[in-house]
């Protein structure tokens, strides 16, 4: 065979050879593959799996296929052959990733969800009110105490959880010279709390969305009396309430706190605001780790137990307290550095927070960890009708 033969020849089987595997190739763009993407989290706390994206990412083609699955977690798809990497997201509830799957043939593929884990952090005390006005409280004697109340906002971009979180106030007053036992725990960065109402919920029952807040009352109820006391809050409307074991009101509407130590009633503060409010959450068994933090007080009210509380568990708080009164801060600087006043009870001033800006109609609220700076104090508290 001569040269110029071969060469032909070789020529011919290089056209056929790139005529086949274009052939191939064409018909391999045209075949469909059926996939189905079954997702599941097996501690049951998705219900609904349409929250979730799925994203296809088609390493041949570098394209991607993206949607929602159905609320089964199940979704069927059409998909050319080649490699993919699956991902299934949602940013505030999980996650499942599987990378370089070789899809040839129709196959079920099943993702476990990886849950994101639970976060407090970014929650706020946006209003507090403490210092209410003829409203009768269950004793008959703290007349003016009856309607208070706290606000606290998810301050973050992300869901945050309530299940396990604390409102608490310290057991010191900042109008008065520190005891030998907050002196001590103030040296080592820690607040003495004087009352613990805990969220309930085991993890995931109570979540927030960003911006969105919940209201917690002394009692969930209509201290206005119908609108007759006009200057009594109606809080028959809010979401949790503190019920103590005798002599109260148990709003079947409002859920209740969990009380981990109180000082007498179910107050939210003294009237004046001289133990200092705070949010803190211990990961784990709170009620163990309160026992072993216990430091037994003496009170006008008799022994009770106060909390020994690291700075490093404390999500927010805010140095509140008497125009004039205040001497000795309650809480460590890390948690507030400033402090904000109201001139005395009965007077219907209330804490709330500064709205630092409106990102697409949704409040940010300031915290800079000086409510000297972050807080402003007006009269009239909300009311939350039910
Ligand atoms: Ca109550
Ligand atoms: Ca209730
Ligand atoms: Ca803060």
């Amino acid at each position: 065979m001569g040269f110029l033969k071969k060469l032909s020849l070789f020529v011919s089987a290089i056209l056929l050879f790139v005529s086949c595997s274009s052939d191939d190739s064409q018909n391999q763009v045209q075949q469909k593959i059926k996939v189905v993407l079954n997702v599941e989290d097996k501690t049951g706390f998705v219900k609904d799996y349409s929250v979730l994206k799925y994203d296809i990412y088609n390493q041949d083609t570098g394209r991607n296929l993206t949607g929602n699955l159905a609320k089964s977690g199940v979704v069927t798809l059409e998909l050319e052959v080649g490699n993919y990497d699956f991902k299934v997201d949602n940013p505030d509830i999980g996650y499942a990733l599987k990378p370089n799957v070789v899809v040839d043939k129709a196959m079920t593929l099943n993702l476990d969800i990886q849950l994101i884990e639970p976060s407090s952090t970014g929650l706020v005390i946006s209003e507090l009110f403490t210092s209410g006005y003829s409203a009768k409280d269950e004793y008959g004697q703290y007349v003016e105490l009856g309607d208070q109340y706290v606000v606290i906002t998810n301050n973050s971009q992300s869901v945050k959880y309530l299940d396990g979180v604390s409102y608490a106030i310290t057991e010191h007053w900042n109008k008065f010279p520190y005891n030998t036992t907050t002196k001590d725990a103030l040296s080592n960065n820690q607040v003495m709390a004087a009352l613990v109402y805990t969220f309930p919920g085991t993890g995931r029952d109570y979540p927030l969305a960003p911006a969105e807040d919940i209201v917690l009352a002394r009692s969930a109820k209509d201290f206005s009396d119908g609108g007759k006391n006009k200057l009594a809050a109606d809080l028959s409307g809010v979401d949790f309430e503190i019920v103590m074991p005798e002599r109260d009101t148990d709003n079947p509407n409002a859920a209740n706190m969990i009380i981990n130590g109180t000082t007498h009633a179910d107050m939210l503060g003294y009237g004046t605001g001289f133990s200092s409010a705070f949010l803190f959450k211990h990961q784990g068994d709170l009620k163990a780790f309160l026992n072993k933090n216990t430091v037994v007080v003496e009170s006008m009210y008799g022994s009770k137990p106060a909390f020994t509380i690291s700075e490093d568990l404390i999500i927010d708080g805010v140095e509140t307290g008497q125009v004039s009164q205040v001497k000795y801060k309650s809480l460590l600087n890390k948690v507030d550095r400033g402090f904000i006043t109201v001139s005395d009870t009965g007077t219907r001033e209330v804490y709330r927070r500064k709205v630092k800006q409106i990102d697409n109609q949704v409040k940010v609220y300031q915290d800079t960890n000086n409510s000297t700076e972050d807080f402003t104090v007006s009269v009239g508290q909300s009311s939350f009708p039910g």
